[in-house]
């Protein structure tokens, strides 16, 4: 493991206590990273173009770490936009500082400035992915976070000869922010993207030398593949012909193992699948393609393409090739998302909040506010909101007003159920203005939630994958239409539900999850389709400190960057 190796050298130069004693001296306890942020031409789809990235590469750089790690990672600056870096998934117990998103948790990193993102990883082991928590930047500024389990400690599953990251994205051939500020302009939705990525690859493009991705296996070996979707607004079908993919892990949690043709994944989930390599020699495609159950809502409908290439195969054989679901295939996505279990072992158990403190209900869907200015639009604007607030993000973060008690930054009246009651996912009312404000919902410490997200049919009902900050939780219930407490409560799985970080809520339905609320700070809950971020698609908790010992928030590190 030539990363850790490295690790250890370099800690050893900084001559800081980082390693622990013999005898794993080359394991290292606090892993140093150094993120340069600067923009790289890059050439993709045959044409050029300048794009934010980390250290030069697209995608960016993997973090490795194990469990019970210290991750200390320095990032710098030197592109014109405003930045910051969020470790999706990441716990960040008492250390909301580090968690990302820009003016919630922090102020970003302007041109020049530096800031050290210090935190543990404390109870979690499995792929999640950092990425870029401010304007669009997410499409290009992404990685892995692989956390190994603790020195020793096997995996629940068998153990895999190799393991292989596969992370998808979308790729435009104009600039990001180009597109999501023209579609700000015209209140309309931002253009689709021009192509998927496999590993930053879209696949054989015409009129182009790409080839796509090669993922090399050997006959006979068992790979475990960490997939991410960094896609900034489409969930995916991924697929490998020929080959089924065994599901084992899903946002840093254990699952039983799922044997699947057909994985779905959703911006900003992860899913770690085994694969044995038993077809002995070949070349089999692999394809990543867009689920969309709304039909008036335009995705790109380009599938990426990579191969799974056996060692002793020729390049000049033929691929055996497999057919995508289509984008509207809900039973296929229906039947995966159904069958997710937690793992729930001894080791492993699922802690479901068995009672509840405070139940909630929040809508999620879209909406259409006066813009007199967009022309395109007629004079309207999409939006979206969560029980109809539309979020209007501050101009320092809510962490810091928390913490330094600054007034007039939030308020804490965000409704914890829908200020109007209506047919959700009927007919929607004639009115679909918004209400705009930055409120919060507080929450005492260890206090239980139960919040069920419903979709609405807003303009159109929709899937939205919703992400939590802070906290994973347990995925006790989902249906279509309108959630009915005292009939669909009655079905919750309170003993082996999927624990995760972000959940799709289903288009022209509900899903219910539970957390307990053990993590004192100021957490975003949003949308992961950036479109619906920037539409207003978001709000957050605040968590009380308690009044134990290590149940405060931590102080600001003192490079927090200020607004
Ligand atoms: C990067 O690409 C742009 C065109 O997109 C070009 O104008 C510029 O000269 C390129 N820069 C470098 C260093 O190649
Ligand atoms: C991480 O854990 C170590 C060891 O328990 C502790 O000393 C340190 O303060 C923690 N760091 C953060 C940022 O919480
Ligand atoms: C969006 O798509 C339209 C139509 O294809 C095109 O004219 C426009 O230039 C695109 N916008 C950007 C920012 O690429
Ligand atoms: C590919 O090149 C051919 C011939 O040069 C041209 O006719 C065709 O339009 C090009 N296709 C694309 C997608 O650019
Ligand atoms: C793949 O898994 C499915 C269950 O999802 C099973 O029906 C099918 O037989 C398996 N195919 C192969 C090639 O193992
Ligand atoms: C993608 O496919 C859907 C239907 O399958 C279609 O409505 C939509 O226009 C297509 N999008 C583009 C950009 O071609
Ligand atoms: C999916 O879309 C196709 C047209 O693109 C349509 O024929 C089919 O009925 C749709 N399937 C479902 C399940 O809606
Ligand atoms: C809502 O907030 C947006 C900025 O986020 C602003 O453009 C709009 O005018 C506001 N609308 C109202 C009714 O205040
Ligand atoms: C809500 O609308 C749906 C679709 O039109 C309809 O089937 C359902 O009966 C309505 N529910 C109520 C409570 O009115
Ligand atoms: C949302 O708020 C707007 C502005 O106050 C109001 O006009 C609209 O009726 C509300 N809609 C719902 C569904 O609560
Ligand atoms: C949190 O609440 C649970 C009961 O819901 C209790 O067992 C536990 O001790 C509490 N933890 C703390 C740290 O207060
Ligand atoms: C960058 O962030 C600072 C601090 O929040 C803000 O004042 C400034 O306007 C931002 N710059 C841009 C280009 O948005
Ligand atoms: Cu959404």
């Amino acid at each position: 493991m030539g990363k850790q190796h490295s690790c250890w050298f370099r800690a050893l130069f900084l001559l800081s206590v980082a390693c622990i004693s013999l005898p794993s001296l080359v394991e290292c306890r606090v892993r140093h990273y150094k993120f340069n942020v600067v923009m790289k031409n890059t050439t993709r789809l045959c044409s050029s173009k300048p794009i934010v990235t980390v250290n030069g590469k697209f995608p960016g750089p993997t973090l490795y770490a194990r469990e019970d790690d210290t991750v200390i990672v320095k990032v710098v600056n030197h592109v014109k936009y405003n930045v910051s870096i969020h470790w999706h998934g990441v716990r960040q117990i008492r250390t909301g500082w580090a968690d990302g998103p820009a003016y919630i948790t922090q102020c970003p990193l302007q041109t020049g400035q530096t800031y050290s993102y210090n935190f543990n990883i404390t109870g979690q082991r499995g792929t999640l992915l950092w990425h870029a928590h401010i304007l669009w930047l997410r499409a290009t500024l992404h990685g892995a976070i692989v956390i190994l389990p603790k020195l020793g400690v096997p995996y629940p599953f068998p153990k895999p000869d190799k393991e292989l990251v596969v992370i998808l994205a979308e790729w435009w051939k104009s600039d990001t922010e180009a597109v999501i500020n023209e579609a700000l302009k015209s209140g309309l939705a931002p253009n689709v993207s021009d192509a998927h990525t496999i590993n930053g690859h879209p696949g054989p493009v015409p009129n182009c030398s790409s080839q796509g991705y090669t993922l090399p296996v050997e006959g006979g070996k068992t790979y475990l593949l960490r997939i991410i979707n960094a896609a900034l607004n489409e969930e995916l079908f991924f697929k490998i012909a020929k080959h089924n993919l065994t599901v084992v892990e899903v946002d840093a949690t254990y699952v039983k193992p799922l044997e699947t043709d057909t994985i779905v994944i959703a911006p900003g989930q992860t899913t770690n699948a085994l694969i044995t390599a038993e077809r002995k020699t070949g070349k089999y495609l692999i394809t990543a393609s867009p689920f969309m159950d709304t039909p008036i809502v335009a995705t790109d409908n380009v599938t990426a393409t990579a191969t799974l290439h056996y060692s002793g195969t020729l390049a000049s054989s033929s691929t055996t090739l497999t057919i995508p679901p289509p984008r509207n295939a809900t039973s296929v996505s229906d039947k995966f998302t159904n069958s997710l279990r937690s793992l729930n072992s001894k080791k492993y158990p699922a802690k479901v909040p068995k009672t509840v403190d405070h139940k909630l209900l929040f809508t999620a869907g879209l909406g259409v506010n006066p813009c007199p200015t967009c022309k395109a639009g007629n004079g309207s604007r999409a939006v979206a909101s969560m029980n109809n607030i539309t979020f209007v993000m501050p101009t320092i973060a809510l962490l810091q007003a928390h913490f330094f008690n600054i007034s007039g930054v939030f308020t804490t009246d965000f409704p914890s159920n829908p200020p109007t009651v209506f047919n959700y996912t009927g007919t929607p009312p004639a009115n679909m203005a918004t209400k705009n404000g930055t409120k919060v919902y507080r929450l005492p410490y260890n206090a239980t939630v139960e919040l069920v997200l419903q979709d609405t049919g807003m303009i159109a009902p929709e899937n939205h994958p919703i992400h939590l900050h802070g906290f994973n939780f347990f995925v006790v219930g989902r249906g279509l239409g309108n959630y009915n407490a005292r009939k669909d409560s009655k079905s919750f799985n309170l003993v082996d539900p999927v624990e995760r970080n972000t959940v799709g809520v289903p288009s022209g339905g509900w899903t219910a999850i539970r957390f307990r609320a053990d993590n004192p700070g100021v957490w975003f809950l949003h949308c992961h389709l950036e479109v619906h971020t920037t539409w207003g698609l978001k709000m957050a908790f605040l968590v009380d400190n308690g009044k134990g010992p290590n149940e405060s928030l931590l102080p600001p590190p003192s490079d927090l960057p200020k607004c």
